[in-house]
């Protein structure tokens, strides 16, 4: 079914075939050809032996298998809705073949197929036209037979090419195997001549009145005035090799400039641009799809990593540096936390430094600095490096430098399509008793097996919670999508306006968004994570 007309491509072929009034047909030769003549407005497409053959670069003489013609076939079948008429050339053998293929036509939603009455293997009609031997005329009228007997389709069309004045035998021959073909079931006579003036074909016309639809190709009579066509009732024209030969054309124009100037320059105005390539192809409904089927990734997901601080209960482990560039299993913590968010894909991390800035030096990352790391706080360094960014609001994972952890955690979080995504650990009580980074959490289902598979959200996150209440510690880990990034940057504004906040961190900001009733979705894990505090924390890490 076409999706333009709600009908089959072999019906909509037949009304062009029928209509009271002159059509066009336009050649194509490939899906690409077949889509741009289908966006020229063309209401149909002559699959043209020519082409075909020519742009695989082999002759005109069934070089190209009846296979291969099919499998080219099946691109412009897929990339254009409007009716294929294929070139058939001589039905590529006998009856038996002709039904094989007109099977074959309809199974690719081929709506129609022209045979010519020459021999197998033909030869194309402007090639020493005059000595090309003709078809018996009864085993031609069987191959119609047999092809019209072959279809399912009752609007599946088999139009019979007459090449008798191509052959030379004149205007008799041509009308006596017209009929002959007419008889035998052709829904229309394709004559044709390779005269520059169209006498053959008026003259046939003439002779044949309407009996049937008179389909022509002006290829050598292309000086005609199209309103003759019209007047004298013809039903059809193909434009028959000009898509082909336009872009030959476009083609030596195009490498004999790059050759001779060893530039783009003078060619990148004159050509389609990549993207229209890409509109061509479509490629904005396989974006659609992804977006649709594909378990969202880490793609397009950036990350902030919170690093100002010094922490001073390192000792002398940061008199030179901060936190973040503490070895552990002899690299920085700041390494080891990219190298979990590059094992997901997350590229793109932002580190806000502050204290022995300097120190902090890792390739490939953006670092914002945090000058005023001493008076302020979490929220402002973030504030900081969300404003940091240009262009649209991304997806964010914000993060701390001192806490390790498992590529898993980036995974899950980049999975998960919720605005607002926090990971909390379960294991709370293993971990000390007591929320370190700021936040024990109480949640809408605690981690059980009904937490299984149940999205589950942030009900409460305070220092202090009531014992029964506290089903795990939040682990420092926020994601917010593009438009949570958004509204998180001004609420942070609007807390950090206070000077009370100065030093506000960020489980003041997920208390505002619960005040606001924003959902924030829970993920529940049970370790994975290492937040470095102490010492022992350090010599824990290690094995990590
Ligand atoms: C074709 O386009 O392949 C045709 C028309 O058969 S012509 O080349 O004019 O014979
Ligand atoms: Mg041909």
């Amino acid at each position: 079914m076409s999706l333009i007309t709600g009908i089959t491509a072999a019906h909509q072929f037949r009304k062009l075939l029928t209509s009271e009034q002159l059509e066009f047909i336009c050649e194509a030769h490939n899906g690409l050809s077949a889509k741009i003549v289908q966006e020229a407005g063309f209401k149909g497409i002559w699959a043209s032996g020519l082409s075909i053959s020519a742009q695989f670069c082999v002759r005109d003489n069934n070089e190209a298998s009846w296979t291969q013609v099919l499998e080219d076939l099946e691109f412009m079948s897929d990339a254009a809705a409007i009716p294929i008429l294929l070139d058939g050339d001589t039905g590529y053998g006998n009856f038996n073949n002709m039904q094989r293929l007109v099977r074959k036509l309809e199974q690719r939603k081929i709506a129609a197929v022209c045979i010519e009455d020459k021999l197998f293997p033909k030869t194309n009609s402007f090639i020493k036209g005059g000595t090309q031997p003709m078809a018996d005329m009864q085993e031609f009228c069987g191959k119609i037979k047999a092809g019209k007997d072959a279809q399912t389709d009752p609007n599946f069309s088999i139009i019979a090419r007459v090449e008798a004045f191509i052959c030379g035998w004149g205007l008799a021959e041509a009308l006596r195997r017209a009929e002959a073909y007419h008889e035998a079931g052709a829904d229309g006579i394709l004559i044709h001549s390779a005269l520059s003036v169209p006498d053959e074909i008026l003259a046939f016309k003439q002779e044949w009145g309407s009996r049937c639809p008179v389909v022509i190709v002006p290829t050598k009579y292309y000086a005609t005035p199209t309103d003759v066509f019209r007047q004298q009732g013809f039903s059809m024209v193909i434009w028959a090799n000009h898509m082909l030969r336009s872009s030959v054309t476009a083609m030596q124009k195009t490498a004999k400039t790059l050759k001779e100037q060893e530039h783009l320059l003078s060619i990148e105005d004159k050509v389609a641009s990549v993207s229209e390539i890409f509109r061509l192809q479509n490629a904005a409904e396989l974006q659609e799809a992804e977006d649709r089927y594909f378990p969202k990734g880490a793609e397009g997901t950036s990350a902030i990593v919170l690093a100002a601080s010094r922490g001073k209960e390192l000792e002398t482990l940061t008199e030179q540096q901060p936190k973040t560039m503490v070895k552990i299993q002899g690299a920085p913590i700041l390494s080891h936390i990219v190298d979990a968010y590059n094992a997901v894909g997350i590229k793109d991390i932002v580190v806000v430094r502050g204290y022995k800035k300097e120190a902090v030096n890792l390739p490939n990352l953006t670092y914002v600095d945090n000058n005023d790391f001493a008076d302020t706080g979490e929220l402002d360094s973030l504030l900081k490096a969300l404003q940091s960014r240009k262009g649209p609001a991304q997806s964010t994972i914000i993060s701390y430098g001192d806490v390790l952890f498992n590529k898993y955690i980036p995974q899950s979080l980049c999975q998960e399509t919720d605005d607002c995504v926090i990971f909390v650990d379960s294991n709370w009580q293993e971990q000390g008793g007591y929320a370190r980074l700021g936040g024990f959490a109480e949640c809408t289902i605690p981690n059980s097996r009904k937490a299984f598979n149940a999205k589950i959200y942030l009900k409460q996150l305070g220092a202090t919670l009531p014992h029964e209440s506290i089903h795990g510690v939040w682990m420092g880990f926020l994601k917010v999508s593009p438009s949570a990034t958004t509204l998180i940057t001004s609420i942070i504004a609007e807390i950090l306006a206070k000077p009370a906040n100065r030093k506000a961190a960020i489980p003041q900001l997920i208390q505002e968004l619960l005040q606001r009733d924003y959902p924030i979705r829970v993920l529940y894990t049970a370790g994975h994570w290492l937040d470095i505090n102490s010492l022992d924390d350090v010599v824990q890490a290690g094995n990590f």
